[in-house]
């Protein structure tokens, strides 16, 4: 009899491709199989040739060739094709077989998924994958979420494919029921989305305000990546900086205008809908909005463009403040972020691991870097930590930081470097440690032209009261229209 396949995948595209390579590479017998079949017989005489895979034609030849309970694991485009093959392999599995999903679903879809597939008899786990092309080859982040019961039957094989840190500690556990693991990985790209501005706010300061060269900025990042801020963005950065084409920096030819998939949109939405201040991640998704208007700016810049006021001064100690505000900024990303999985966590009765969230994402992912070893130390310290700024590292870390990055914000608002996601860092951090805010105002002008109410200080919370601020209105408070 032919030995079954430990795990069938579904969608031989890039992510596909190399992530049953690795599958291979760990010992496990993969059945293989894509829609347009072409690309199995390809993929199997190509790069699969004389490997343990199974080329399989049709989705019941791929569901026929897995050992039991059967794993079925989809690496195709997000949105309708998921749902369009769950569908199609339904009615081929028994009770107790698994469907994965490995790609970049929206969270409310895997719980939605979760429910429907469970309600056949069978399990479904929902699994953020982050790492790229290599990654996916040479080991990624999984982040897997769905039916726990499923996740004894998949541990093994999701553990060894994955990155792995300090010892051979792998970037990948359970992460929490139904969408828990592709929000998770959602909020990571949110991350990923800040990480990336905030390095290129510091890139803009250094290069339009120092004046400093490629070179420069190569060396500079190649230091900051010796320390706290070693991380493998910062070191690609590095090595953009130190990329000529025909002597010249490529990253000067690439248009400023950037793209988007929508994850991180889709993380500030969320933050939105939970009430949650995330302000760096949405300020990060909103500059790459305006650089995309690059037509309407150019127009504008002729109309409102002043020349930048340049830097005077000892360069050496503001490139260290410059590292001070990117430091101080992400570790305020981040707690912002943590703040914002806690509350997804409350509405969704999700038992999330947040220092195991960081180590699966110590390796294998875009947001990697020695930090995240610091953030899974806090909540080793205290897993009910509300806010990363209040562990006592951070709290030293951001206050040895706090001048630099106040030069660094105001000197960049008067010479008119826009930098969003430093400056919203920074009043966020003024903001959370600031015991009043003006929201009594705010209250007094919704009751003031709403009859909205507000509480007193000099009275117990939640007790309310109307006050008829003109003498006009009456004493009704307003129990409906809210602004
Ligand atoms: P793509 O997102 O480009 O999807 C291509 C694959 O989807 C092909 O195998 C294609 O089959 C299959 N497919 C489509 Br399109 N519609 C289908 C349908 N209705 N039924 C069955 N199969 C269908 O592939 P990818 O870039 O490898 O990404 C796979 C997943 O992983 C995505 O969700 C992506 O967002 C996620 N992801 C990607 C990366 C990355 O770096 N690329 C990183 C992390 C996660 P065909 O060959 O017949 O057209």
């Amino acid at each position: 009899m032919t030995k079954k396949a430990d795990i069938g995948l579904i969608g031989l595209a890039v992510m596909g491709e190399n992530l049953v390579l690795n599958m291979e590479s760990k010992g496990y017998t993969v059945a293989v199989y894509n829609r347009t079949t072409d690309k199995v017989d390809k993929f199997v005489n190509g790069r699969g040739a004389g490997k343990n895979f199974i080329a399989t034609h049709s989705i019941k030849d791929l569901v026929d060739s897995l050992e039991k309970p059967r794993k079925v694991m989809m690496l195709v485009k997000a949105g309708a094709p998921v749902d369009a093959l769950i569908d199609q392999i339904i009615p081929h599995l028994e009770e107790g077989d698994i469907i994965i999903d490995g790609g970049n679903s929206h969270y409310p879809d895997s719980i939605r998924r979760t429910k429907y597939v469970e309600e056949k008899g069978l399990l479904y786990v929902g699994s953020g994958v982050s790492g790229g092309e290599e990654g996916a080859l040479t080991g990624p982040s999984l982040m897997p979420g769905g039916s726990e019961k499923a996740w004894p039957f998949i541990k093994d094989i999701f553990q060894n494919i994955s990155a792995k840190v300090d010892n051979n500690v792998p970037c990948c556990d359970w992460v929490g029921q139904d969408g828990a693991g592709h929000f998770v990985k959602m909020v990571h790209n949110g991350i990923e989305y800040g990480d990336m501005q905030l390095i290129s706010e510091a890139y803009h300061i250094m290069k339009e305000y120092v004046g400093l060269s490629h070179d420069e900025m190569h060396d500079i990042f190649d230091e900051w990546n010796k320390g706290d801020l070693d991380s493998y963005l910062n070191e690609i950065t590095r090595d953009i900086m130190g990329y000529r084409e025909n002597g010249e920096p490529l990253v000067e030819k690439i248009l400023d205008a950037a793209g988007q998939k929508g994850t991180g949109k889709w993380t500030g939405i969320t933050a939105l809908d939970l009430g949650v201040p995330l302000t760096l991640i949405g300020e990060s998704v909103f500059a790459r909005c305006l650089s995309a208007q690059k037509e309407e700016r150019v127009q504008a810049a002729k109309v409102l463009g002043s020349p930048i006021k340049k830097f005077e001064g000892d360069k050496k100690q503001f490139i260290g403040y410059i590292k001070d505000a990117l430091f101080a900024s992400k570790i305020v990303s981040y707690a912002q972020g943590y703040v914002l999985m806690r509350e997804a966590a409350k509405e969704n009765n999700w038992d999330l691991n947040y220092g195991g969230i960081a180590l699966m994402w110590r390796g294998g992912c875009i947001i990697r870097s020695a930090f995240l070893g610091k953030i899974k130390e806090a909540f080793d310290n205290n897993p009910e930590l509300p806010n990363l700024l209040l562990d006592p590292y951070f709290k030293g870390k951001i206050s040895d930081a706090l001048n630099g990055w106040r030069q660094v914000v105001g000197q960049a608002v008067m010479s008119g470097i826009p930098v969003p996601s430093f400056s919203s860092a920074l009043s966020y951090f003024d903001g959370y440690r600031t015991e009043t805010l003006p929201a009594n105002l705010l209250q007094a002008q919704r009751d003031y032209f709403g009859a909205h109410t507000y509480e007193r200080v000099d009275k117990p919370r939640g007790e309310y009261f109307h006050t008829n601020w003109t003498g006009r209105g009456g004493d009704t408070a307003s129990t409906t229209y809210d602004v």
